[in-house]
Parts: structure tokens; sequence; C-alpha cells
């Protein structure tokens, strides 16, 4: 028999020469494999990152929605991070799902007493078909305790509503939102425009706004929130600016959007 020749792409074995950078993603799980842990994981990888993962909710879902969710219990995500940190400290890390308030009250503290870096927060509230992703109350723990000590917020239109307390219909209700999530003490905000009725510019706001404009590609895709905020946590633990490391996320999301195709009888997937 032939002795097996492992085979590695020319991008893994450069990656096996340096020092590998990594990042964690705390957020739940998708057995469709089109959000959640597993798509960060995928852009982790694509991007030479190490990921790490720890879950703190678990979803049952397929092509065309979310049928259930479930919490880690509080004391077992804390398990997973206090087991994790100690070893591996990461370069950057990126919330996603995090379903409970006693979930977010984890996650603060562990930041803090690991003094970790390049903090982004996907606010993640509710699934694009509707599903509550969060239950009631965590977003207002969110806004006072986890807001503060992020490097970068991403949240979509709605989740900027939720947060900043207010209606947004327009642009300049957006770049208002922006303001008042900025006040909250979160470094960068970045309002991703996609949902609003007219286009796709997203806004960054960290003092100074850079608008960076984009053109709506139509379809329903799985994942876009989610591979968006992994791209900039990726990005920041390769010593990557923010505004650079948001700019690289929308290219890279748009080009991506243009390779998705569909296994389910749903929104479309994404490889990578
Ligand atoms: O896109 C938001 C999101 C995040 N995380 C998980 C999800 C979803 C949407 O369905 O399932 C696990």
């Amino acid at each position: 028999m032939d002795a097996l020749v492992p085979i590695l792409p020319s991008a893994i074995q450069s990656v096996y020469n340096s020092a590998m950078k990594s990042a964690l993603t705390i957020a739940g799980f998708d057995p469709s494999g089109g959000a959640g842990i597993q798509a960060d994981l995928k852009i982790f990888g694509a991007l030479d990152i190490y990921g790490l993962s720890v879950a703190a909710a678990l979803t049952a879902q397929n092509s065309k929605g979310v049928s259930a969710v479930r919490a880690v219990e509080s004391s077992f995500v804390q398990r997973q991070l206090t087991v994790l940190l100690p070893d591996m400290k990461p370069d950057a890390m990126k919330t996603g799902m995090l379903y409970s308030k006693a979930n977010v009250e984890v996650v603060v503290n562990m930041i803090k007493k690991y003094r970790l870096r390049n903090i982004v927060v996907d606010p993640v509230l509710l699934s694009s078909s509707g599903k509550l992703l969060a239950e009631k109350g965590a977003e207002k723990v969110m806004r006072k305790k986890l807001l503060p000590l992020a490097t970068v917020i991403t949240p979509n239109i709605h989740e900027a509503s939720v947060l900043a307390g207010m209606v947004i219909r327009t642009f300049d209700d957006m770049k208002r939102a922006a303001v008042i999530l900025h006040d909250l003490g979160t470094a960068n905000v970045v309002i991703t425009g996609g949902h609003l009725e007219k286009g796709a510019v997203d806004i960054i706001y960290n003092g100074v706004f850079t608008f960076l404009k984009g053109r709506k590609i139509s379809g329903e895709f799985h994942g876009t929130g989610c591979r968006f905020s992994a791209v900039i946590a990726a990005r920041l633990a390769d010593g990557c600016g923010v505004v650079e490391a948001v700019q690289q996320a929308k290219t890279y999301v748009r080009q991506s959007m243009k390779q998705t195709f569909s296994t389910g009888k749903g929104m479309r997937l994404f490889n990578v």
C-alpha cells in the first residue's frame, strides 16, 4: 500500500512557519454550519488565524430558519473560559449569540479578569427568520456592561435601534444611533446599513465618521453578520487597525456573497 502523504495547501504550510495568531469566538452553535461558531471558525481558518471557540448557546436550525434555541448554563460558559484562557490567550475575540443575561455577565467578567483585548461584539438579538436569539433584558446588560468594553461593535439597523433606544429609518438616524452607542463607551461603532431600504452604506463612528459605500446584493443569505464580525476579529488579531479591518471585512463579505450556494431549501449559504 502507498504511504500516506499529507497534502497541505501552501497557505497552511506557510502558517506552520510563522507565529500563529489566534482569535476566540464566544457564540452559538449552528448545525447548518452557516452562522455562529461554525461560521466564525471557517473565517478564522480562511484568514490563517487559529480559532478558539466557546459555546454560549445551542440552536436547532436549517437553511430555512431557527427552530429552537437553548442557552448554555452560564456557569458552564464560565468554566469553558476559565479552563481555556489561562492556557491560551487570544490575540482578538468576538462575541455572537450569548442568549442570556447571565452569559453576558460572565463574558464581561472574563474580559476583565483575563484582560482580553481587541474585542468585537456582534450584539446578536434576532435571526433573519425572526427568532429571538437573546432573552428579554439581555440587551440592557449588553448596553450597560459589555458595550463599554468593546473595541468594535457591529449592530445591524435593528440591533442598533434596540441598543440605542430609537427608531432608525434614515441614514441620519443611523448616524445619531452611532453617536449614542459611542457615548456608552464603545471605541468604534459600526452600524451595517444592509437592512435599510435604500442601500448598503455602513457607518464607522469613533469620534469621527467613516462611511463605507456598498451596493445591495439581492437574495437571502445566512450568516452575513457573523462573517463580518469574524473577519474584523481575525484582522485585529493580525495587528490590523480597526477602520482598515472593517473595510476589509466589508470587501470580504461582499466577495463571498457572490460565491454563496444553496444546498438547503432556504437561505443561501457561504462556504467561507
Ligand atoms: O446571524 C445571527 C446568528 C448568530 N448566531 C447563531 C445564529 C444566528 C442566526 O441564525 O443561528 C448561532
